[in-house]
């Protein structure tokens, strides 16, 4: 989403600036009178500021419009009409009293386009409404002003979160805890703030490995494809080559002969050793020949997560690590494709909800734009945040999830 800010002597000029400039299919957000204070009130006369937002593509596919063919004022676009309508009638008294209604109106039918308004935005309004009823006659319009804009942003910032695949719920919730903090009179810009603030402590601070005083057993776990062993790679290149720790492998993938030759192929180019386990009871002895190294990335098969025998497996060979704690500290790392869709992201999750304490890595970044699935796994699973990647490249397409940067993209970038 596009939102400027427009100035000019009268609100009629700061529209037709905001349209001249975002299009005919711009929102009007707000409007405020600028009040010029002190000494600059002898110079500067009052200045009308509008706030007006555009959905980016729309926006793009404006620029491209205008690029070829030129653009008529009142080419057909029924905002165009309702704004031209608004301008002729501005002067009536009467009809200045409905302004806001009548924009709140509009911006309600830009809303349906994407659907009903959010339960969360449409409780807060009601609350809010219900509120200004409460207040003396003369408060009560001022109030039902600030009230239409503060919805009108909520369902703005709430259609943002649905576009970006934030599932209703959590996105309703983080409204629902805004809507309950919010002034009376607040700006898109606070709003704004205000839910990026919320959805950074919802992603919570990022986790990452280091060395500990005993070997670290680090657990790679995750369905078939999502880039479990690529991802190992690049950890290991990088604490093996830039950190100099100490560094080997397990792997306990032997389904697929290619598999455990892709793991040789990355432990000989940075020179680490690699165990492979058949059976879960050679687990032990495997490490047992790594209790000098600092790290020891296990690899696992790539299971389906809906073959229960091979979850089984998977558990006991957990178990069995996590029984050598005294020469042993152990971290498992579930790693989930952005790509997955949510509701197959649930299923695979309540298949690993017995490990205890895993963390998160999304791979595959590159693959898609909307990140609302790593809000959403956070936020159903309770599991820290690590590590995202971003494309096939080892060592270099992987990062601690930066929180800050998925949040901004959440709210549209
Ligand atoms: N685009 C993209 N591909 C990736 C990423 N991580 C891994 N891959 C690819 O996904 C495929 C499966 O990776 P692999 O590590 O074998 O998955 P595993 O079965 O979970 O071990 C390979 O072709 C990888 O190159 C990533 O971040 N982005
Ligand atoms: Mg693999």
């Amino acid at each position: 989403m596009i939102v400027k800010k427009f100035q000019a002597p009268t609100e009629t000029e700061a529209i037709l600036k905001a349209k001249d400039e975002l299009g005919s299919n711009a929102v009007v957000l707000n409007v405020k009178t600028l009040k010029q204070r002190g000494i600059f009130r002898l110079f500067r006369k009052d200045v009308v500021e509008v706030t007006a937002a555009l959905e980016e593509n729309e926006f793009i596919s404006n620029m491209n419009a205008a690029k070829h063919q030129p653009a008529s004022p009142k080419a057909g676009s029924t905002f165009t009409a309702v704004v031209d309508e608004k301008l002729d009638v501005m002067n009536d008294s009467a009809v200045i009293e409905e302004k806001l209604d009548s924009l709140h109106n509009m911006l309600s039918q830009q809303m349906n386009k994407g659907g009903a308004p959010s339960p969360a935005v449409a409780r807060a309004y009601e609350e809010m409404a219900a509120a200004a009823e409460k207040e003396p006659v003369s408060q009560e319009k001022q109030t039902k002003e600030n009230n239409n804009s503060n919805f009108k942003y909520l369902q703005l910032i709430y259609n943002k979160l649905i576009d970006n695949e934030v599932n209703e719920k959590y996105a309703n919730a983080i409204i629902n805890e805004v809507s309950g903090s919010i002034k009376k009179e607040a700006s898109i810009d606070s709003l704004l703030g205000c839910v990026y603030q919320k959805i950074i402590l919802k992603l919570g601070e990022p986790v990452y490995m280091t060395k500990g005083d005993k070997p670290k057993v680090i657990m790679f776990i995750g369905p078939t494809g999502v880039g479990k062993t690529t991802t190992i790679a690049k950890l290991a290149s990088y604490y093996k080559l830039e950190k100099q720790y100490k560094v080997a492998f397990i792997t306990a993938d032997t389904y697929r002969i290619a598999a455990v030759e892709q793991l040789n192929t990355y432990a000989s180019i940075i020179e680490c050793p690699v165990n492979v386990v058949y059976s879960v009871d050679e687990i032990a002895q495997s490490l047992e020949d790594f209790k000098d190294f600092d790290l020891i990335f296990v690899d696992t098969a790539g299971r389906s997560h809906k073959d229960k025998e091979q979850m089984l497996e998977l558990h006991e060979l957990r178990d069995m690590v996590a029984g050598l704690s005294d020469t042993f500290d152990l971290e498992c790392y579930l790693t989930l494709s952005a790509t997955t869709k949510y509701k197959d992201m649930l299923d695979i999750t309540g298949m690993y909800a017995d490990i205890p304490d895993y963390r998160l890595i999304f791979t595959k970044l590159d693959e898609t734009c909307a990140y609302g699935n790593i809000l959403n796994i956070r936020m159903a699973t309770g599991a820290q945040l690590s590590y995202t990647t971003t494309g096939q490249n080892v060592p270099n397409d992987i990062e601690v999830i930066n929180e800050q940067a998925i949040a901004r993209q959440l709210l549209g970038g």
